[in-house]
Order: C-alpha cells, then sequence, then structure tokens
C-alpha cells in the first residue's frame, strides 16, 4: 500500500530517493499547469459549453465540425495567454539545472514547462533541454496537407487556412486516435527503462500511451512517487503519494 504523505514525514524521504537517483523520469500531466489558471482536462474547470475533452479533441469532431473545434482551441488559447508558468514549472527546471540524469516527459501542450525552462537557462547561463513533449503544442498550427507548421496566429474567428497550400490550418497537437510523435514516445520510453525513480505529477493517469511510461519505468525497477491533491489511477502502484498541490509539494521537494 503507497505511503500516503498527507505527513511531511514521507517529503524528506522522497527528497532522499530523488538525490540517490542517477536517473529520474519526471512525468508531468495538466495538473501541473492548474495553479497558472489553465484548465484541466477531466476537472469541471476542463468542460468548454460543456463538451468534454475527449469530444472535440479528435480527427473526427474536427472533420465534422472544424468550425467547432477551432473555436474551442481560440478559447484555450486566449485563456493561456494569460497564464504564466507557475512555482511547480519552475522549480522543476531549477531542480534540472542543478543536477544531471532527469528526463522531463509532459502530456500537456500548453508549452508552460518550455517557458520555465527559458527562463532558468537565461538564469544559470547555459541551454537546458526542453522537455518530452508528447502530445504537441497548442500554441503552435501546422497544415493537414503540406508539411507547414508555425507559431499560432491571432483568431479571426474562421478556421485559419495555410499560406502555401491554402488547406485547412489544425492546431499542432495529436488529437484521440492519433499517434504520438515516434520519436519524442522512443525518447520518452528510453528514459522510462533507464529510471531509478518516476516522479508522476499532476495527471490522472487515464491518457495512453503516456500513463503507460509510469508502469514501464515501474516495471524495470523504478520506484513511482506520486504527486497530486486528489486520487489518480496510478496511485496504487505507487510507493509513496504527496498529497497537494504541485506548486506546493514541489519547491519543497525538490531542493
Ligand atoms: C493513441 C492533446 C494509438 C489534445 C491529448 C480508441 C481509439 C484510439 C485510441 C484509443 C481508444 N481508446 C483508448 C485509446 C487510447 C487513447 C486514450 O488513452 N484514451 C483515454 C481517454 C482512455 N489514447 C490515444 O488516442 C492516444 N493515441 O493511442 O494512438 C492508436 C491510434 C489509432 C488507433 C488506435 C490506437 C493519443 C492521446 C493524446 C490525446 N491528446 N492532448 C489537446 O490538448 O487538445 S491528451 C490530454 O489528456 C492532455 O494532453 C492531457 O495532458 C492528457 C492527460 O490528462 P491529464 O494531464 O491527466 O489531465 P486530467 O485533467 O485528466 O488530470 C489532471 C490531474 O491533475 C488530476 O489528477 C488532478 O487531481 C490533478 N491536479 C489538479 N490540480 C493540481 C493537480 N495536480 C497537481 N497540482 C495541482 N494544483
Ligand atoms: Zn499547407
Amino acid at each position: 500500500m503507497p505511503h500516503d504523505a498527507t505527513s511531511d514525514r514521507n517529503l524528506p524521504r522522497a527528497r532522499q530517493l530523488l538525490a540517490g537517483a542517477s536517473h529520474v523520469l519526471v512525468l508531468t500531466g495538466a495538473g501541473v499547469s492548474a495553479e497558472s489558471g489553465v484548465p484541466t482536462f477531466r476537472g469541471e474547470t476542463g468542460l468548454w459549453r460543456n463538451y468534454k475533452p475527449e469530444d472535440l479533441a479528435t480527427p473526427q469532431a474536427f472533420a465534422r465540425d472544424p468550425v467547432l473545434v477551432w473555436e474551442w482551441y481560440a478559447w484555450r488559447r486566449g485563456r493561456l495567454a494569460e497564464c504564466q508558468p507557475n512555482a511547480a514549472h519552475f522549480s522543476l527546471a531549477r531542480w534540472m539545472a542543478s543536477r544531471g540524469g532527469v528526463t522531463l516527459v509532459t502530456q500537456n501542450v500548453d508549452g508552460l514547462h518550455h517557458r520555465a525552462t527559458r527562463t532558468v537557462s537565461a538564469e544559470v547561463g547555459r541551454a537546458l533541454p526542453d522537455p518530452i513533449t508528447l502530445h504537441g503544442s497548442i500554441v503552435h498550427d501546422r497544415c493537414t496537407r503540406c508539411d507547414y507548421r508555425a507559431p499560432a496566429r491571432a483568431w479571426e474567428g474562421a478556421p485559419p487556412r495555410c499560406p502555401t497550400c491554402a488547406a485547412l490550418l489544425r492546431p499542432d497537437v495529436v488529437w484521440f486516435g492519433e499517434v504520438l510523435p515516434v520519436d519524442q514516445l522512443a525518447n520518452a520510453a528510453r528514459a522510462a527503462t533507464a529510471a531509478e525513480v518516476c516522479l508522476v505529477v499532476g495527471t490522472s493517469g487515464v491518457v495512453y500511451p503516456a500513463a503507460g511510461l509510469a508502469y514501464q519505468a515501474r516495471s524495470t525497477g523504478a520506484i513511482l512517487v506520486v504527486v497530486d491533491p486528489g486520487p489518480t489511477a496510478l496511485d496504487p502502484d505507487a510507493e509513496m503519494l504527496l498529497r497537494g498541490p504541485a506548486g506546493v509539494i514541489l519547491p519543497q521537494l525538490l531542493t
């Protein structure tokens, strides 16, 4: 049964585990951006006009109603424009800058880890690796026909078209039913196999193959530590549960 760290006594033990690990896999989900004001996927805040993300983040929904799907992404981009990386993103980036052997893999598409990494890279005067991004980037568009890809353009009230071939553009994210970028997933799987500790932060652990990385790490000997204020699908397999918001737990954990 995992150690539920409602008490602080498990934090020192988790800190010790991480300090002694030469390879750590960190897997994050929407919860790590919650304190930045980015709606999570399965919480109440994730709903838009009462649609569930799984209904809209699919090629079928886009083919059926590109305007509706684009309005959802325009709404999300609008909210994201007011969001900054939070203490969870920064403590992860600074911890990674202070030691080697940490691979950050994110399911998130909000780019907040990248922004925190850029800030910390400037602080330390050297480039830090970007996180492995499994599900793409909401702040980029790509063409549905050619290989055009560029930073997202301002929403003009209608689905944007490719400046190169005039086909519909789509957000540069991986939808349900679409395969993940092969190279990113392979790098993540390698890090999972090498990890002695797998730190999972802010994910309900229901989306695959991303969630499978935590089980893969555990099957090759990693200790699973879960940071989340609520229950997750990974809890039964975790050696340690650190119950609380990432913005509070990570700055204490990653010292
Ligand atoms: C695939 C980008 C192979 C889009 C996302 C039928 C057909 C095909 C596939 C499937 C199928 N049935 C099932 C599948 C597999 C499917 C899947 O897993 N479905 C689930 C719903 C069961 N997966 C796929 O389709 C993947 N592709 O399998 O390809 C294939 C191909 C063809 C045919 C067959 C197989 C693609 C999955 C990628 C989907 N794209 N995002 C967009 O964003 O618009 S996934 C989406 O969910 C986000 O990226 C998000 O990150 C991710 C996971 O959600 P979470 O991050 O966990 O967020 P959630 O809200 O659930 O949880 C938040 C957590 O944070 C909670 O635990 C909460 O307590 C906690 N929290 C809250 N506040 C805080 C906090 N934690 C810390 N601090 C806080 N303050
Ligand atoms: Zn094009």
